[in-house]
Order: structure tokens, then sequence, then C-alpha cells
């Protein structure tokens, strides 16, 4: 991931020169659908259409908004695009606390959100930092079954079943990150799942976040007969294009 080094990362006014005020938003993509028992697990951030178009096309029509009631206003909408400290900025924004997992947790909408930003050069009255409220809880460490949150708030990546499935691209998987996955072949949803704020998360009726059926009941023998074209018609505007097809069949492959 050495994208993540770029020094803009720090200096958000290289992303829009004159940036005055930052709107966090949230998309919950927490849906009724289950995955079937006996199928591979793949993180729900993947079941819907790309949330990055999702959010993007969301936020573009709040900034033409903005250009009617403030014009010469200029905008940047960033939806994993651009370098931005997503979680940092959405927790100064009152949006939710970055928990021990490391992902961003609304109190409202527990850590099911997917998360965009608008840039903006007018400036806004700001709202508050969220409070941190994992209190003593520690059940996604102890979940994790990689021991990848290595200590509070820090995950290290090479431990990540999400890491791996998803943005490793050598040929084989670390011995014991396969020894550890099953069921996880796209992303990983354990250290969320085991969440007390996931409990009462409420559940998205939006339509372009509902499950592509085959998503909940992927079964190893059929994924792995697929060509390289079945993947591609399957995972048409979909985030888990991420992941190419030599990396879905050497991720199913990992789980032996
Ligand atoms: C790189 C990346 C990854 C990497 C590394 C993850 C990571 N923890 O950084 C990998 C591939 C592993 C990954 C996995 C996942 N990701 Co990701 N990822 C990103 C990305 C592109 C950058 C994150 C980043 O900057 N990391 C760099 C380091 C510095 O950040 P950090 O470790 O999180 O450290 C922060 C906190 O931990 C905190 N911190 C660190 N130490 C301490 C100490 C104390 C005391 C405190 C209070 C805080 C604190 O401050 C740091 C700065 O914010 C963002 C999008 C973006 N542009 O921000 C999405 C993003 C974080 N990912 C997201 C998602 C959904 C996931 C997964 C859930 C997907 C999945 N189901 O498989 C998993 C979750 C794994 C996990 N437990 O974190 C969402 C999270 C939404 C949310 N509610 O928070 C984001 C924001 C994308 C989005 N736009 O919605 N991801
Ligand atoms: S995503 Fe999975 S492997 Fe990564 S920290 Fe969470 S539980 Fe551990
Ligand atoms: S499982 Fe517990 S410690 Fe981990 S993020 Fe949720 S509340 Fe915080």
């Amino acid at each position: 991931m050495a994208w993540m080094a770029d020094p803009r990362r720090q200096r958000i006014e290289e992303l829009l020169p004159g940036v005055r005020s930052v709107l966090a938003v949230g998309l919950n993509y927490h849906v009724k659908a289950e995955r079937s028992p006996t199928a591979l697990a793949v993180a729900r951030y993947g079941w819907g259409r790309d949330y990055h178009r999702v959010i993007d096309q969301r936020l573009r029509r709040l900034g033409r908004w903005l250009e009617t009631q403030h014009p010469g206003v200029r905008w940047r909408a960033c939806v994993d695009s651009a370098p931005l400290l997503d979680k940092a900025w959405a927790e100064d924004a009152g949006l939710g606390w970055i928990g021990k997992h490391s992902n961003l947790i609304s109190r409202d909408h527990g850590s099911w959100l997917l998360l965009g930003h608008l840039l903006m050069t007018v400036e806004l009255p700001a709202d508050q930092p969220a409070q941190p409220l994992c209190g003593s809880c520690s059940a996604c460490l102890e979940a994790c079954p990689t021991a990848a949150i290595v200590e509070p708030f820090v995950v290290d990546s090479r431990r990540c079943i999400a890491f791996h499935t998803i943005e490793n691209r050598d040929p084989e998987l670390p011995r014991e990150i396969a020894a550890a996955m099953a069921p996880w072949v796209a992303g990983c949803d354990i250290c969320q799942e085991v969440c007390p704020w996931n409990r009462q998360a409420p559940t998205s009726e939006d339509p372009d976040l509902q499950p592509r059926p085959w998503l909940l009941d992927l079964q190893a023998h059929e994924a792995l007969q697929w060509s390289d074209q079945d993947w591609d018609e399957r995972l048409r505007a979909s985030a888990l294009r991420r992941i190419k097809p030599d990396q879905w069949r050497r991720n199913i492959r990992s789980l032996g």
C-alpha cells in the first residue's frame, strides 16, 4: 500500500486550495439480508453497488446545490479517490469515534458506515468532535483470528485478513493467514460483527446497497470454475473489482 505515503494525506489544502470546511458523510451499508451459513464469506462493504460511486454521486449532487446557495464556491468530493484520512476527519466532524478496531463507530449506526467527504471553500459552523465510547470493551481485539489489532486502535495490516484478501497481490497468501481466514475470501468483518455498538444497528433499504444474491451463497467449487469473464460480469459496478479474478481464486484455494 505504498500509495498511503502520499504527503497530501497530511495537507488537505493541496486537495482543494482555499478549503474552509469539510463535511463528513456516512452511508449505512447494514442490510437485512444474511449470508447462507455454508457459504464463503464476503465482507459487507462489497455486497451492493460500489460505494465509491454511490457516495460520490450523492456528494456531487450536494456540491451542485451548494453552488446555487453560495455562487463562486469551490468544492471537491472525496471517497477514497483522494488521499484523505477519512476516519480522522469524520471523528473531528462528530460523525462517530474511531473504535479500538480502528473503524469509525456512530452512536446511531454502529460501524456499518462507509465514509465520504465534501471539501468546500465556504466556511460552515463546526460540529463538536465525537467522544470515544469503547470504554473497557476489548471484544474486537479478542475476536480477531490473526491478532491483527496489535494494541487498541492499531491494526497491523500484515496480519489483517482484509488486507491479504483485498490488497495482497502475491500468488500465495502467508501460511499463518491462510490457516486463520476461513470462511473469509474477500475482506473480513469479524471485528465489526462482535462490536456491541453493532448489535442494534439499523438496516438500510437503500436499493443501491442491497446484495447481489450470489454473494450470499458463494460456494468454493463453483467459484473456482468461473473464468475471468464470469468474474467480470458478476462484479460489474462493485467495490470488489479491486480483487482480481486470480486473487479470488487464490483466496478460495487458500482455505484448503
Ligand atoms: C488503507 C485502508 C485499509 C487497510 C488498512 C486499514 C487501517 N486500519 O488503516 C486495510 C486493507 C487493512 C483495510 C481494511 C478495512 N477497511 Co479500509 N481503508 C483504508 C483507507 C484507504 C486508508 C486508511 C488509513 O489511512 N490508514 C492509515 C492509518 C494511519 O490509519 P489507522 O491505522 O486507521 O489509524 C488511525 C486510527 O487508528 C487512529 N489511531 C491510531 N493510533 C491511535 C491511538 C489512539 C490512542 C487513538 C485514539 C487513535 C489512534 O488515528 C489514525 C488516523 O485516523 C481508508 C479510506 C481513507 N481514505 O481513509 C479505508 C477505510 C478505513 N476502510 C474501510 C473499511 C470498511 C475497511 C474494512 C472494514 C473492509 C472489510 N470489511 O474488509 C476493513 C477493516 C479492517 C480494520 N480493522 O481496520 C472504511 C472504514 C469505514 C469506517 N466506518 O471506519 C474506510 C474509511 C473507507 C471508506 N471511505 O469508508 N483498509
Ligand atoms: S478485519 Fe479481520 S483480520 Fe482485520 S483486524 Fe478485523 S478481525 Fe482482524
Ligand atoms: S468491539 Fe468494543 S473495543 Fe472494539 S470497537 Fe467495538 S466497542 Fe470498541
